[in-house]
């Protein structure tokens, strides 16, 4: 069919992404029978043009209207400030994740930091050991970045046997993205003058979990970050507040919060939460440890579990992609399960390490669709499908899991989680 959406790009309705550019306001729905996306504009004046509006507030809230956007999260019994929340990521749009929705990974809660009682030493295999307060930390050039964290047992519950019928944010939200603010970490640790022989770091948090993890030398000397800052403000509580270590496109883990300890040393230093969690076990029995890249990946937020169809008509296919290794050269969509695909268009800029927003028009035609997703990056890394990833770890390892994912449309508009 050709029209002002133009041919079809790939089978079961998916249009060119030039369609995006081409095809004017795009109506979810549009062209079927009562399912127009706008309607025609009345005459009579809302309510709100009548009385004054609403007084200003201190620190702004979002929309009472939109409460339903929260953070999902089930409290472990006895353990309340262990586990996570996730970000729902089918709820948001762009790619900056709001601070007040960044998924949160705590080992035993959040500690209230007093920063003016903070202290971030340096010390190990130095010349000159050095402790820094917030306000001295203050002092040195900073650099912004958009960079995402994601935990290593982000989708874990892929590895099930049936697909959990869940939200795309319940199901892949252990991600968020943010622009960070902070003080290069090879500033500081050229600073303290690096000993020849060294070439790994400890990090340490103030959390009652002290959690603690190692990273290689060259990585905090490359791209390395104390982050400060999250979204322009200072970083939140949750994220680590007063400061974090920000290791770009490395496992959330060993991004380590409440950083208060950076110990340099010769090799790793095989912490508790190294050994005993975030090492992967592979089919041979053995587990392998500090594999810290996370791969590339991709998820379809629109439509997603939870979001229906509106009737057959042209809609916006979109998601977001990311990897470890640097920036998306390109995502593919699929509307027949796989059988063909079509490039998206991805929003830029396109930054290395951070969420990158893809979208593609798709003619509904009210037939069944499995819809998928596919992220390569600039490292030429594709997605594998849901079969090869599961080959290559031990029964019921889950961390790390970067497949393609998939959802399934049914006749009457419902979106279901399924396996590809
Ligand atoms: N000190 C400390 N750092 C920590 C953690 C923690 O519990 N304590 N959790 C880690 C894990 S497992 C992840 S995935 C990320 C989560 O970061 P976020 O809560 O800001 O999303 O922080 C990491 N850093
Ligand atoms: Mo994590």
């Amino acid at each position: 069919m050709t029209d002002r959406w133009g041919e079809a790009a790939a089978g079961n309705g998916l249009l060119h992404r030039r369609a995006l550019l081409t095809g004017g306001v795009l109506a979810a729905g549009a062209g079927a029978a009562g399912a127009a996306g706008a309607q025609v504009i009345g005459d009579g004046s809302p309510a709100t043009m009548k009385t004054p509006g609403a007084t200003f507030s201190g620190y702004g809230q979002p929309s009472k209207w939109r409460a339903d956007i929260q953070r999902p999260f089930a409290p472990a019994p006895g353990r309340p400030g262990t586990g996570s929340s996730r970000t729902p990521l089918h709820l948001l749009e762009g790619t900056i994740t709001p601070a007040g929705l960044h998924f949160e990974r705590h080992h035993n809660g959040v500690p209230q930091i007093d920063p003016a009682q903070h202290r971030l030493t340096i010390h190990g295999l130095v010349r000159r050991p050095l402790v820094f307060t917030l306000d001295a930390l203050l002092q040195y050039p900073m650099e912004t970045s958009c960079r995402f964290v994601e935990c290593a047992g982000n989708s874990g519950g892929m590895t099930a046997a049936t697909p959990t019928q869940a939200t795309a944010g319940a199901l892949h939200g252990l991600v968020s993205n943010s622009e960070w603010t902070g003080v290069r970490l090879s500033t500081l640790l050229d600073e303290a003058g690096v000993q020849p022989g060294a070439d790994w770091v400890l990090a340490e948090g103030a959390d009652a979990a002290g959690m603690s993890r190692s990273a290689p030398l060259a990585k905090a000397m490359q791209d390395a970050m104390i982050a400060l800052y999250q979204n322009g403000e200072p970083i939140r509580p949750e994220q680590g507040f007063p400061m974090r270590l920000l290791l770009p496109g490395f496992q959330g883990n060993a991004n380590v919060k409440w950083l208060r300890r950076l110990k340099v040393t010769k090799g790793p230093t095989y912490t508790k939460d190294e050994t005993s969690r975030y090492s992967e076990l592979m089919p041979d029995g053995k587990a392998r440890i500090f594999m810290l890249e996370m791969g590339v990946k991709s998820v379809i937020t629109r439509p997603s579990f939870g979001l229906s169809m509106r009737g057959p008509g042209v809609y916006e296919i979109s998601g977001l992609a990311w990897s470890g290794a640097g920036r998306i050269a390109k995502v593919e969509v699929s509307a027949d399960g796989g059988k063909s695909w079509a490039q998206a268009a991805l929003e830029g800029p396109v930054l290395p390490k951070a969420l990158t927003r893809f979208r593609l028009p798709w003619r509904w035609s009210g037939g069944p669709a499995v819809l998928l997703s596919r992220a390569t990056d600039e490292a030429r890394e594709r997605q594998p499908t849901r079969d090869a990833w599961l080959a290559q770890y031990a029964p019921g390892q889950g961390y790390h899991y970067n497949a393609i994912n998939a959802w399934g449309v049914g006749a009457d508009g419902a979106v279901a989680h399924v396996y590809a």
